[in-house]
């Protein structure tokens, strides 16, 4: 149900490294969601790297939005690190693109998740006019899963409507940016992407800890 953001800064001040806290919430993350911020500071081995440290899934989110020949380079090379997950852009459109990212990365054994919307207000000028193009697009191509926002309940709902159980959902905007936890998964996704909120606490463990037990008692309660 959580995905960590590894998004640096850790710790309130930086006082913390990425396996800090890899280790302190390995227990309860599904899994965790690594940037450009992150790899341009630490290069791609970080990814091998969180994978020695925990056993939890790692999505690789550089939002790629490129023609196919250059889609299928950058997979191979995160494959080659051991990445379970690659986020991209759904808008691109599958011609000579995403048609080839889903070939190379089944063959990588790597998932596709395709950003069907975004939390920032910028996604309504021209990401969400496509929005339910994206989740069908992302549902016939048989991809893993979808990114669409916590601040977007009803969209999520909708991506679950369209989708039924045939794609994972996973929603940010958790936390800083505003939702509150659980309330993605109350809506129907699967898993919530949480980053500053847990990764900038002074105790990141025990803020992992909290947020793991409140989205146990939200679905408790909007499943009651
Ligand atoms: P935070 O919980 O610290 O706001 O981090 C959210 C994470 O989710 C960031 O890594 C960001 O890149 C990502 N994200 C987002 O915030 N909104 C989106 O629409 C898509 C994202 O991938």
């Amino acid at each position: 149900m959580l995905v960590v953001a590894l998004d640096p800064p850790f710790g309130p001040s930086g006082e913390y490294s990425v396996y800090d806290i890899v280790e302190e919430t390995c227990e309860v993350a599904y899994g965790y969601k690594v940037g450009l911020p992150l790899v341009l500071e630490q290069g791609l081995k970080v990814v091998s790297e969180i994978k020695s440290t925990c056993k939890g899934r790692v999505i690789v989110d550089f939002k790629l939005a490129d023609i196919g020949d250059i889609l299928v380079n950058v997979a191979e090379k995160i494959s080659r690190y051991r990445a379970d997950a690659v986020i991209a852009h759904g808008f691109i459109g599958l011609r000579d693109s995403i048609d080839k990212l889903v070939e190379a990365a089944s063959r990588y054994k790597l998932d596709v998740i395709l950003v069907a919307s975004m939390s920032h207000r910028g996604s309504e000028e021209f990401i969400d006019k496509h929005f339910e193009e994206l989740v069908n697009l992302s549902l016939d191509l048989g991809v893993h899963g979808v990114v669409v926002p916590a601040n977007k309940p009803g969209l999520i709902r909708r991506a679950r409507q369209i989708a039924g159980n045939n794609l994972r959902i996973y929603s940010p905007g958790i936390g800083v940016q505003g939702a509150e936890v659980g309330s993605a998964l109350c809506a129907g996704a699967d898993y919530e992407i949480i980053g500053r909120y847990i990764t900038r606490s002074p105790k990141p463990g025990e803020k992992a800890r909290e947020v793991f037990e409140k989205q146990v008692e939200s679905v408790r309660k909007c499943q009651s």
